[in-house]
This record gives C-alpha cells, sequence and structure tokens, in this order.
C-alpha cells in the first residue's frame, strides 16, 4: 500500500509541471513567479506575433508592417489604455529601418516591465495577460490577419 501512495504522489508531482506548461502563459519557465527577459524572449517567439505582422515574411518588420499591427489598428489605443506606445522609430534601436525579432521582443518585453526591473511581476504580468486574452492586443490576431 506504501508503494502505491509513494507512486501516486509521485506522479501527481511530475504531471503538475506538464499542466502548468499547457496553461496559455507558460512563459515563467523557471516558476519562480518572474518573467525574466530570457523567459519573455522564449515565449513570445514562440507565439509569433512577430511572423504574423510579418506579412512579406522577410523576416523583420517595416514601418508599413508594423503601423498596420499597431499604431493604424483599430482600436489599438482603447487596447493599450493609459500606456504609451512609441512610433516605430522609437524601437527600431538600430535605426536600419527594420525591426528585427529581438528589437520587437525588446519593445515588448520593456512595455510590460513597467518599472524596469528586469522582470514582470505579477502585477506587470496583468498587462501582458490582457494583450493575450480575448480583445487584447495580441488576442484577436487570427481576425485581423
Ligand atoms: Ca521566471
Ligand atoms: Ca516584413
Ligand atoms: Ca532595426
Ligand atoms: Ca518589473
Amino acid at each position: 500500500m506504501k508503494t502505491i501512495t509513494l507512486t501516486a504522489a509521485a506522479l501527481l508531482a511530475l504531471a503538475l509541471p506538464a499542466a502548468a506548461q499547457m496553461a496559455p502563459m507558460s512563459y515563467d519557465t523557471n516558476a519562480d513567479g518572474l518573467i525574466g527577459s530570457d523567459e519573455f524572449n522564449a515565449g513570445f517567439t514562440e507565439s509569433d506575433t512577430f511572423g504574423t505582422y510579418d506579412s512579406d515574411a522577410d523576416g523583420m518588420l517595416n514601418e508599413e508592417e508594423f503601423d498596420a499591427a499597431f499604431t493604424d489598428r483599430e482600436g489599438f489605443d482603447e487596447m493599450m489604455g493609459e500606456r504609451e506606445f512609441g512610433s516605430f522609430s522609437d524601437y527600431d534601436s538600430d535605426a536600419d529601418g527594420f525591426l528585427d525579432e529581438e528589437e520587437y521582443n525588446t519593445a515588448w518585453f520593456n512595455q510590460y516591465d513597467a518599472d524596469g526591473s528586469g522582470d514582470i511581476d505579477e502585477a506587470e504580468r496583468g498587462m501582458m495577460d490582457a494583450d493575450m486574452g480575448e480583445g487584447g492586443v495580441f488576442g484577436d490576431m487570427e481576425t485581423d490577419a
């Protein structure tokens, strides 16, 4: 009987991380309650919002693609609420006229890391969840794409 109990407990312990990974927000891979920039980059890249907005599939967002995805998008200001969202040039840190995925990821990470602490804590994560959820910035990509 003891063996069965232990086995069940072991199975449960194994099942928990797997269940957590199935959640839509699996960014916090080391489960410390914070999303660091590495964790964000990995999760955000996987969600492939970048690829969705890269209409000509050249691996870069040009200003036109960026504006279509964000600044010119209907209802975008409402989704951003109080948040400041700059223009293309604010995010094109090397000013080559394109956003590569790293520039793009960094731009959004900085949006969510509102206090600039270098990670996204639970409070900041609420904003991220709202953006990823239905009616959020990334929530209705399919209907917009
Ligand atoms: Ca973490
Ligand atoms: Ca492109
Ligand atoms: Ca660039
Ligand atoms: Ca923070």
